[in-house]
């Protein structure tokens, strides 16, 4: 199990948030994960068109940043996008209509997994184009700076994005004309079938500060960890100060996409293991929480069986809801 070093990581500042909100945390959490298992039995049950990207194994990155944003903040995310779009406030029945062609979906059904959007929560978008995200929250962060307003954009992406060479013209602007944006680099180890340390030169975080952006190195398995950090970024980029760059270091549970079963070919079921025993993100804040006597363990039954139930009923109703009309196939699409 590749780990950050110990001193790299950045120091939780306990008692930075009330209580309640580590409840919140793990709530937040525990809808993406069972969100996400419901998608993967869509999918082998040949219920779901396509293929999906699960972010089962990260979703402490997504809760730990998204709770540091308002819900006027921007996000843009990834073909990963699911936990993004949940951290942000996104509806599950929305979303799973979206997933399954659905006309109640976000896009009419017409996006599908890689392609869902939200401006209510100020989600502007998943991206199937690795790296992309980083033009469009960019963009968005010097409109906040035309606009004088003191919003903050988070552009979310994977290691993989290190590869494209927009993220690093993006960096560069970013930081000449201060905008707000935070830049959240996932990196889970792998893009595709490919470990990052084979395709990525020198220090992740040495290309961020090669332009003069704030970098930190987080545990990306640790919500408490990952929201401390971020909520010092944002704050410091919404007070003006510019943009900053964190690596989230986590790991995909599952595969590349839902199909991506037979791993053995790039990754070790040892490996795996280690991860998803030693480094569970809902495990890891559950135990913490415990330690610290802050819960018993009743509110975390309750809390998984209440969004058990949402789950159930907001796959059924998917399930159920109507197709879009044949006669509309060439409308509210862009290419
Ligand atoms: C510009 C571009 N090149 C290639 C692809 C094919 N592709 C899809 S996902 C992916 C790997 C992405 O890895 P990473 O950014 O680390 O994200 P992760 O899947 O690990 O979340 C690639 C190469 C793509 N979608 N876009
Ligand atoms: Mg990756």
């Amino acid at each position: 199990m590749v780990l950050p070093k110990k001193s790299k990581l950045t120091a939780v500042k306990t008692g930075a948030v009330r209580d309640e909100r580590w409840l919140r945390f793990y709530r937040q959490m525990l809808k993406i994960r069972l969100f996400e298992e419901e998608v993967n039995q869509l999918y082998l049950g040949a219920k779901m068109p396509g293929l999906a990207h699960l972010y089962i194994g990260e979703e402490a990155v997504a809760v730990g940043v998204c709770e540091a944003l308002r819900r006027d903040d921007y996000i843009t995310s990834t073909h990963r996008g699911h936990g993004h779009c949940l951290a942000k406030g996104a509806s599950v029945d929305k979303m799973f209509a979206e997933l399954l062609g659905k006309e109640a979906g976000y896009c009419r059904g017409k996006g599908g997994s890689m392609h869902i959007a939200d401006q209510d929560t100020g989600n502007l978008g998943a991206n199937a184009i690795v790296g992309g995200s980083a033009g469009i929250a960019t963009g968005a962060a010097m409109s906040i700076k035309m606009r004088n307003t003191d919003q903050v954009a988070v552009c979310f992406f994977g290691d993989g994005a290190l590869g494209q060479g927009l993220l690093y013209e993006t960096m560069n602007m970013a930081s000449l004309w201060k905008l707000p944006v935070i830049y959240v680099c996932e990196n889970n180890q792998y893009n595709e079938y490919t470990h990052y340390s084979e395709t990525t030169a020198g220090e992740v975080t040495a290309r961020a500060a090669a332009f003069g952006i704030h970098v930190e190195s987080i545990d990306g398995q640790d919500v408490r960890s990952v929201h401390a950090t971020a909520l010092k970024s944002v704050n410091s980029a919404r007070s003006g100060a510019g943009p900053a760059f964190l690596q989230c270091n986590t790991y995909r549970f599952h595969g590349h996409h839902v199909g991506d079963i037979d791993r053995s070919y790039y990754r070790s079921k040892k490996e795996e293991e280690e991860w998803k025993t030693q480094r569970d993100p809902l495990k890891l804040l559950a135990d913490w929480m415990k330690k610290n006597k802050l819960l018993d363990l009743t509110s975390l039954d309750k809390i998984e069986n209440e969004i058990s139930t949402e789950i159930k009923a907001a796959v059924s109703f998917a399930l159920n809801a109507a197709y879009p009309n044949p006669d509309e196939v060439d409308q509210h699409v862009y290419a």
